[in-house]
């Protein structure tokens, strides 16, 4: 552990190695996130200890202690979560989803080393079975000893970990899921591929005949072709497609959107099956989630509705 106190400190960590080094992204004691899918802009937290850094087989995992966001988990010099704020995005990639499900019996998870999607998930009575594949064992270990908070999703005994690329682990599995959440980085380095129709497809094999899947979406303000071209093909695929997104300070442009798809036709995402009681909310211990915010985070502002949003789409197969 290194302090963050000082222009020229020494925050090249030497467990980092080749051409990234988190010394590109700390200096005189502020992490600033940069990245060529937000150009022009950047995010910077001030950092009060380097906890951990290594280079693991896939990217550069940091875990600094900042000043006012708590513990924050960086890979290959991008934002994955903050202990503050955290809760927004786990939170609704995992209750869109289950919400929107009439009996979310098995889940996968694919991605989400930091364990904070799989506590939200395992926090629902009806879910029996969770299945997680994260690419990057090194995540969920820093994880474990870093963001504790998030990681004790890790020890549900209804969860069976894989580590290994999902891509992958979705090609092996069909018909077998109620739900898919895929709670990937951005669509630079190991997740690119979770990005692409391909992937897609693979989900829709994976899924039971009503399967639901919610995926992490990109932003409205920097990323609307990526999300347009997603749509597009998302529609192909099934029967019923929508886009929601959540406020969350620490994720560029200060939010983030979600890619729902159901191969159900009778789904509306935009009117929950579930709705949390207030007791429901208290006892899973839910600080932005509620019925109210599920509805309203499929409103979109009128630049990114006009290019994107055409609920219950039909695909060629409305069985699918
Ligand atoms: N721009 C960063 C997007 C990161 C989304 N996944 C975060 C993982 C949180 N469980």
């Amino acid at each position: 552990m290194r302090r963050a106190h000082g222009a020229t400190l020494a925050l090249r960590i030497s467990a980092a190695s080749g051409d990234f080094s988190v010394m590109d992204n700390i200096k005189e004691g502020w992490f600033t996130e940069t990245c060529t899918l937000w150009p022009g802009q950047a995010m910077s937290l001030q950092v009060e200890e380097v906890l951990y850094n290594k280079k693991s087989k896939f990217q550069d995992v940091l875990v600094f202690k900042s000043k006012t966001y708590g513990n924050v988990l960086v890979l290959d010099g991008v934002i994955q979560c903050t202990e503050r704020d955290e809760f927004a995005y786990q939170e609704m990639i995992a209750n869109l989803a289950i919400c929107s499900h009439p009996n979310p019996e098995k889940v996968l998870i694919i991605g989400g080393g930091d364990g904070g999607v799989l506590r939200e998930v395992v926090k629902h009575p009806q879910v029996q079975n969770v299945v997680q594949c994260e690419i990057d064992e090194d995540v969920i270990n820093a994880s474990k000893k870093y963001l504790p908070g998030m990681a004790k999703g890790f020890f549900s005994p209804k969860l069976t970990l894989h580590v290994g690329d999902g891509f992958e682990f979705m090609k092996q599995n069909q018909d077998a899921f109620d739900i898919i959440i895929t709670d990937s980085s951005d669509p630079v380095g190991p997740a690119e591929s979770l990005f692409k129709e391909s992937y897609y497809q693979l989900m829709k094999t994976a899924l039971r005949p009503n399967g639901i899947l919610c995926c992490q979406g990109e932003c409205q303000w920097l990323h609307l072709q990526l999300i347009k071209d997603m749509q597009t093909f998302c529609k192909s695929l099934f029967p019923v497609v929508d886009y929601a997104y959540c406020t969350i300070p620490t994720y560029p442009s200060g939010q983030i959107g979600f890619m729902c798809c159901s191969k159900n036709a009778e789904t509306n995402f935009r009117a929950p099956l579930k709705e949390l009681s207030k007791d429901d909310i208290e006892s899973m211990n839910l600080k932005y989630y509620n019925a109210e915010i599920h509805k309203a985070s499929f409103i979109l502002p009128e630049f990114a509705r006009k290019v994107n949003i055409t609920i219950h789409s039909k695909c060629p197969d409305t069985n699918a």
